[in-house]
This record gives C-alpha cells, sequence and structure tokens, in this order.
C-alpha cells in the first residue's frame, strides 16, 4: 500500500472512530482577559492543521489541578478554530461580544483569574498542553491580552504579549460593556485548509461513503 492510500485509510478510519488524530501541543491559549465588562475569557486554539477532539481535556488556574473545569463540551475542535471559556454565562458573553452561534463558548465557571494568575489546559490524559502565567504587566482589565507572535504561543513568557486595540492584527473590537479583545478568531492560523489537506479529507470522505455504501448492500 503506497503512503497516500495508507494515509487515506488512517483519515478514513479517523472519522468513523471519531477520535482525535493530532498533537496535543497543536492548541495554545491565544488570548485573555482576567476582568472584563461582563466576566473574564480564555480564548484556546487549535494552531495545527487537523481536528482535536476536546473530551476530557480541562482547564484550571495557578491551583494546577487536571480536572478542575471540563472542555469536553467543546467537542471536536476544527483546525484554526477558537473557543472561549468565560466565568459569566455564555448567552451573556456571546450578546455581550455580537459572537456568531458558530463561536464555541462554555460559561459559567468559578475558578476566577485574579491579576497576576495562571492559565493552565490540561488534555485527557491529565497532560499539561499549554500555560501561561502572568503578572499584573499587561493588565487585561477591560483589555485583553494577546501574543504578539506565533514564537509566543505555548512559550509560557508574558513579556511576549500586548493588548489588544481596536482594529489590531487580530482584528479586535469593542464589546457592548466596552471591553476590548477579538474572542473566537486568532490571526495565528490560516482558516483556509491547504490543498493536500482538502484532498486528504475528500479522500477519506469518499472512503467512508465507499465503507457506508458497502456496508448497506450487504
Ligand atoms: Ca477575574
Ligand atoms: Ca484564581
Ligand atoms: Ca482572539
Amino acid at each position: 500500500m503506497n503512503m497516500f492510500k495508507k494515509n487515506l485509510l488512517v483519515v478514513a478510519a479517523t472519522l468513523v472512530a471519531g477520535n482525535s488524530f493530532a498533537a496535543a501541543s497543536d492548541v495554545a491559549i491565544t488570548e485573555w482577559m482576567y476582568k472584563g465588562g461582563v466576566g473574564e475569557f480564555i480564548e484556546f486554539t487549535n494552531i495545527g492543521t487537523t481536528a482535536i477532539d476536546f473530551t476530557g481535556w480541562s482547564y484550571d488556574d495557578d491551583s494546577r489541578k487536571a480536572g478542575t473545569f471540563s472542555l469536553s463540551g467543546f467537542g471536536i475542535v476544527a483546525a484554526g478554530e477558537s473557543v472561549i471559556i468565560t466565568e459569566t454565562w455564555d448567552n451573556v458573553f456571546r450578546d455581550d461580544w455580537g459572537l456568531d452561534a458558530s463561536v464555541k463558548v462554555l460559561g459559567n465557571y468559578s475558578n476566577n483569574i485574579g491579576n497576576g494568575d495562571e492559565i493552565n489546559i490540561y488534555d485527557a490524559s491529565g497532560s499539561l498542553v499549554d500555560r501561561l502565567t502572568y503578572g499584573s504587566n499587561p493588565r487585561t482589565d477591560g483589555t485583553s491580552g494577546r501574543a504578539t507572535s506565533a514564537d509566543a504561543l505555548g512559550a509560557n513568557d508574558v513579556s511576549k504579549w500586548v493588548f489588544s486595540t481596536v482594529g489590531d492584527v487580530e482584528g479586535s473590537w469593542r464589546a457592548a460593556s466596552g471591553t476590548v479583545g477579538s474572542p473566537g478568531q486568532t490571526s495565528f492560523v490560516s482558516s483556509v485548509p491547504e490543498p493536500e489537506s482538502y484532498a486528504l479529507m475528500l479522500g477519506g470522505l469518499a472512503l467512508v461513503g465507499a465503507i457506508a455504501r458497502r456496508r448497506v448492500a450487504r
């Protein structure tokens, strides 16, 4: 079997099984606001090129305990997709920022992050995927913090983070409550899959279709 066919089988098997097929390190913290108009928020982004299943994943602050707040509700997070957790209700957050229904928001967590705290994300095995330890600079009160470059992602170096401003490279805007940020989107990923990804996806889907047809025929 050549490599291409083998890849197609892997993709098809993954689609059928519904498993993730990307490394955990493909998820990064891409934005945070410790205090906002309707509540703090943290944005995580799948910066890899394949979908990731968040079932069993979790978040915690500086208590560093995997399993504290479940991220399973995000389900399958597509390549390039940014997802949000917030301490307020998801609908309140959505209304304030004017978010499209397609942006995934998990609300109502109780482990509030403070001015000088830590953000930790863990995968289903409880392994740390990304961490951002921050102090009072930038003081993300009403204005979110964003990474200055792709190198800043996963680096746990807050000196590489700056305040968001309306119309910045992230496309930040002002929420109804007056706070500024870009929840649900980031400049660090391309929303358009590479041509080879399309080929793999289409090939995988065709294979799944063929398998399904064969099952029906039986
Ligand atoms: Ca807070
Ligand atoms: Ca805290
Ligand atoms: Ca963002």
